[in-house]
């Protein structure tokens, strides 16, 4: 069997027996174990000065290869190419688009540099599986440096629309160099739809879709396969994590401080992408439309800044700080605030016994490639008595649990109504909703994710052999 080799910006920070963490860490960390293998990456540290060296630690059969970053890389390849300009344009922002063609050049330089240092660690029949957008020249610089191992291709987030890509101006050299992997991976099918929609209309090359299974692209001289492989959860091991955390104190306190008021209950990071202001006005909306709410509803916001060093997350920080006073100087009492905004980051198991012990989860953002809160939401439900999950039409999520309340990020008076539906829904019409979105979310766990993925990855790669073989019989 193969070595798997993983390459992603971060590598997770799990230890033997430690808390979990989130889907893609799990999901990618089990592979490894089983198959042994190497996880490749930036360690987070962030060099002054010298040189980085890449450190090495062995867990079982997994090695985990991690490299710090100078200052000057970490401000053109990570806060620069990679979070000021693909992000917000990935996730339809093209208002916050910043583009600095140094950073671009550092992106890629970064992304040679790595391929660099991971190249001598390679064995000749490693399975390469790179992550997300901080990486997509990453098997471009591999190829350049005469490598030939099959490399797959998963992307996190959305791909966008054409015309949206159109406003990054090395978008040619992007696809481009996504179409040096072997076998690229989308959360959903429009995600797909508009990477072939770029490869016929802009890039003028060719998609073959198969009946089943990925299809083919011939794009840039280079003949590709792609598909959508929507990333899951494990939710029998989210509901064991919310039954076990709903007995903990800190939840029980908190429950109490509910004094029986039904809860509304958010969990993200602070990120514009996430939709926080409109979902902050929806709320109001609802307390201002329907007065019986008042002093009977409870919604939480957990919402960790991330990636503060950057003026839009500073500024959305600002915007969302202002909504939250404002609403609860509007509607709070003695005894009650409507809102409660909080920053810090939880155990997973205190959120899933959040979740469990809410009425609605509200996951609303404006753009998400998948949304894992919005799975772990209804994970964490107790099947006879359900929380209605309220989602935005644009998560990846959406696609597949059609049991939520979907509703549209940009109607504020939608989601209010969407709330409002979900907080006096019955029991059986909960149970029905819950039956068919946990249905699915055990069918598409994030084995079947991962597993489909490596499968198409390798499966390819026989393809190709037998194909190699074919032609060097002809001549
Ligand atoms: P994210 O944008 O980070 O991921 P999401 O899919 O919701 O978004 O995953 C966040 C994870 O972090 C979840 O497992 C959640 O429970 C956890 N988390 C969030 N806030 C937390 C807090 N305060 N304390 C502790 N844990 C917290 C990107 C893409 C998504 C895609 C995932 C996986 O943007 O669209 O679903 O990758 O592919």
């Amino acid at each position: 069997m193969s070595r798997l080799i993983i390459v992603s910006n971060r590598v997770a920070p799990i230890s033997e027996g430690g808390p979990a963490a989130g889907g893609l860490a799990v999901g990618v960390y089990d592979a490894l174990k089983e198959t042994g293998g190497m996880w490749f990456g930036w360690s987070g540290d962030v060099l002054a000065s010298g040189q980085p060296q890449i450190q090495l630690e062995e867990r079982g059969p997994v090695t985990f290869a991690t490299i710090g970053l100078v200052r000057r890389d970490y401000d053109q390849y990570y806060r620069g190419f990679s979070n000021a300009t693909l992000w917000p344009a990935f996730h339809y922002r093209a208002d916050l688009i910043q583009y600095d063609r140094h950073d671009f050049e550092g992106y890629w330089r970064v992304n040679e540099w790595l391929a660099q240092q991971l190249v001598p660690l390679l064995r000749e029949d490693d399975v390469i599986w790179v992550h997300d957008y901080h990486l997509i020249p990453f098997a471009q610089a591999l190829r350049a440096q005469g490598v030939k191992n099959r490399i797959g291709f998963f992307l996190h987030i959305p791909f966008p629309a054409s015309q949206v890509l159109l406003a990054v101006p090395p978008h040619r050299l992007l696809v481009e160099a996504l179409c040096s992997f072997d076998l690229l991976g989308f959360q959903t099918e429009p995600d797909l739809r508009a990477f072939c929609d770029y490869v016929v209309n802009e890039a003028h090359g060719e998609v073959e879709h198969a009946a089943k299974g990925p299809s083919t692209i011939r794009a840039f001289e280079r003949t590709l396969r792609a598909a959508a492989y929507p990333i899951g959860i494990y939710p029998d091991e989210i509901a064991q994590l919310a039954k076990a955390g709903a007995r903990g104190k800190l939840v029980r306190t908190m429950k109490a401080t509910l004094h029986e008021r039904k809860l509304i209950m958010s969990v993200d990071r602070l990120d514009y992408s996430k939709g926080l202001v409109e979902r902050f006005r929806a709320f109001e909306r609802l307390l201002d439309h329907a007065p019986a709410y008042r002093n009977n509803v409870s919604f939480v916001q957990i919402a960790p800044p991330t990636r503060a060093d950057m003026h839009a997350y500073q500024d959305i920080r600002l915007q969302l700080e202002g909504e939250s006073g404002r609403i609860n100087g509007r509607f709070a009492e003695l005894d009650w605030t409507p809102i409660r905004y909080i920053h810090r980051q939880y155990e997973r198991q205190v959120l899933a016994a959040l979740f469990r012990e809410s009425h609605v989860g509200y996951v609303t953002p404006l753009r998400d490639g998948m949304n894992l809160v919005a799975k772990e939401y209804v994970s964490a439900q107790d099947p006879d008595d359900p929380g209605v999950l309220v989602l935005s039409c644009f998560a990846g999520a959406a696609q597949e649990l059609e049991g939520a309340l979907i509703v549209n990020p940009i109607d504020i008076d939608g989601m209010a109504e969407a709330l409002a539906t979900g907080l006096a829904m019955p029991a059986a019409e909960r149970r029905a909703r819950y039956r068919d979105m946990i249905a699915q979310l055990r069918e598409n766990n994030v084995s079947v994710w991962r597993d489909n993925f490596l499968r198409d990855l390798q499966g390819g790669g026989e393809k190709r052999r037998a194909m190699r073989a074919k032609s060097a019989r002809k001549t």
